[in-house]
Order: structure tokens, then sequence, then C-alpha cells
């Protein structure tokens, strides 16, 4: 952590006495809040095993945020912006690695890591359609896609099956009955697969956990999007399946109280209808019939992820302890499971 400050001390003029705490939720960088005198900034230092070029991330992120910033001026995106801050010398990257980066701060804001209830998540949905909408216009290819198939259902289905050939750390024995589960999923894989065939490609959000979005802690309104990593060409049906995936369920992503994690369908309704209010004139009918779907690929690509990484000996995902990713692989197929029994009740939200 001292040599997180260091890094950038001198290039912002912060004092060397300036305090980190950690911030956030994120399983891939680690982030802290700077607090210097008054002055007070988020820093974060980059999983660079993850996110190899640092320099295209910190591009991609450019671009956005000026395409933001114009919709704002403009009066046609109401959120705050999420700003990356240069340095006095222009830089946006720090230390030996390039891997250190200071954002702007919003002050009174929180993060919702459990949903209480339907407004939260019609403003939620709300709000991330209004991130995609107002990026609907900015062409795909102006954005590097720095992680290729990051959603790809099949190929993390390919990737699943060689976690469990190559059995790295000898759990395949205790999971028998998960791998199961997942092998079982191909019609799944099917739906996905005649499903993106139909889809446009735009640019997403890819991560829109309902955590990447900050509220106004007086107010309870939305503040800003956040966490702009893997801002790239992708489809809305698992932009829209990821809000589901963190939002409908009551218990968070990691419990192991699987009894209570089930889709909330007035949390889905409110959902769908935040959704497709703010994407009105943006949206596809192909989009649209896509986005239920999207839920339930969310929520079992996540937990087939999480189980992979499980299998590999937990070296993608930041684990609390040994079983980490297990339990989250199982609630996240609970969270699919529920979601699959209520299928047709569901999918009338989007007629
Ligand atoms: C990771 O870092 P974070 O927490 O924003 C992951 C997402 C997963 C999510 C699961 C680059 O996001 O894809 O959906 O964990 N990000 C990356 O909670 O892999
Ligand atoms: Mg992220």
């Amino acid at each position: 952590m001292e040599s997180v400050l260091d890094a950038i001390a001198e290039p912002y003029g912060f004092s060397t006495r300036a305090s980190l705490t950690p911030i956030g939720e994120g399983h891939i960088n680690r982030t802290w809040l700077l607090r210097d005198g008054e002055r007070r900034a988020v820093v974060q230092q980059l999983n660079t095993q993850v996110f190899r070029d640092t320099r295209a991330l910190t591009d991609n992120a450019l671009v956005v945020e000026r395409h933001l910033l114009d919709k704002r001026r403009r009066g046609d995106y109401s959120l705050e912006v999420l700003l990356q801050l240069p340095c006095s010398r222009g830089r946006y990257l720090h230390g030996p690695a390039e891997d250190i980066r200071v954002l702007a701060y919003f002050p009174d804001s929180e993060s919702i890591q459990v949903l209480e209830n339907p407004l939260q998540a019609e403003l939620a949905a709300r709000a991330f359609a209004d991130f995609a909408a107002a990026l609907a216009d900015l062409e795909a290819a102006a954005l590097r896609t720095i992680l290729p198939d990051f959603l790809n259902l099949q190929k993390r289905f390919e990737q699943f099956e060689v976690a469990c050939r190559v059995d790295v750390v000898g759990r395949v024995a205790q999971c028998r009955a998960a791998i199961a589960f997942c092998q079982a999923q191909t019609p799944l894989l099917q739906a996905w697969r005649a499903m993106v065939a139909h889809l446009p490609l735009r640019v997403c959000h890819n991560d829109c956990k309902v955590n990447n979005l900050l509220f106004d802690a007086g107010t309870g309104a939305p503040l800003a999007v956040i966490d702009l990593d893997t801002c790239w060409a992708g489809h809305l049906m698992t932009d829209f399946g990821d809000l589901v995936r963190t939002c409908c369920s009551p218990e968070a992503e990691d419990s192991v109280n699987l009894a209570r994690v089930t889709a909330r369908e007035d949390i889905f309704a409110a959902l769908a209808r935040g959704y497709s209010s703010s994407l009105a004139g943006t949206i596809t009918q192909a989009e649209r019939q896509s986005l239920a779907l999207g839920a339930e690929v969310c929520c079992f690509m996540q937990g087939m992820r999480f189980l992979t990484d499980h299998l590999g000996g937990d070296s993608y995902f930041g684990v609390g302890h040994p079983g980490h990713n297990l339990e989250r692989a199982k609630n996240q197929f609970q969270l699919y499971r529920s979601l699959v029994s209520q299928r047709d009740a569901l999918a009338r939200y989007f007629d």
C-alpha cells in the first residue's frame, strides 16, 4: 500500500501521510479511498494478470468518459460521469507496472449490495439503461475488446471443460454434483447461440452488477455508473442479465443460505420496467426478447466461471476463504434454477 501511495503522491501533490482505506467489493482490482486533509480521491491498483494492457484499458475508459460528458453537456445524460484523473504531467497510469490510477471520488455516495425494494431495482435499471442509451451512438469499433469472449457462453463452457480435465488442484472429485449440473445445461447454450445470432453488437458495460452503480446516500437516487473497465462491444442481453443476477436475490452473491436464494418476481418486474422505459427508443425487438434469457445466461455463466476458478485453484477471482468460489458457484446455480422455474411468468414482462 505504501508503494501505491509512493507512486501517486508526487505526481498528484498528495501528502505522503495521506491515508488509503480499502473500499468496494470488486473481485479483480484493489480499490482505496484516499484522504489527504480535505482532499478525497479513489485509488485503484489494476490486476495486471487480468488486464494486461492497462493503457488500452485507460484509453477505452477515456473514450467512454468523453462521450458521456458530451451527452451530459447537451442535456442528454443526467448521471454523473466517473472520471479518471490525470496527474499534473497529464499521465493516468503510475507505478513501474503502470497499474495504479486515480479516479474522482463522489462524496455522499454509496453502493448497494442487496436490494431492499422494487423502487431501487427500477432506478438501477433505468440508470444502466440510460448509460447504454447514451452510448448507443458510439461506434463499438471505438473501443478495444480487452478480454475477448468475455461473455461468450460457448467459450466459458470450453474453459470449464478444460478445468475439469486438468484438475490442477485435485478438486474435481469433491465437485461432482456441481460439474454434472453444468454439463446438463447444454440446452441453455443452444438457446444462447440461437439468440446472439440475431443481436446487434453495441457498446455495453459488460459488468452491470448493481454495486457498479453509485447512489446518492441522502436521496437514494442513482448518481453514477462506475467500473468502466469492461466497456466494449457486447449485448444488452447480458447487461440486463447481470442486473437480474445481482438485484433479484435477497442474498449476496456468496451467501451459503441457499434456501433464501430466489429470484424475486417483483424485483424482476421492476427491472424489466425500468430497463424497457429508458431504452424504448434504442432497443430492437430481438434485443427486447433476449433479456429474460440473458438473466438465465448470466446467473448460470457466472456460476460456471466461479466453479471453473475453484477447479483451477482460485487464480482469477479474489477469495476470502478456501471454498469461497465453490460457495459462490452454488449460489449462482441456485438463482439460475429459480429463474428457470419461473421462466414463463418472467417472460411475460417483455410481451
Ligand atoms: C468481476 O471486479 P468486479 O467485481 O467488478 C468480473 C465480472 C463478474 C463479477 C462477479 C473483469 O467483476 O465479470 O461478473 O466479478 N470482472 C472481470 O461478481 O472478470
Ligand atoms: Mg468489473
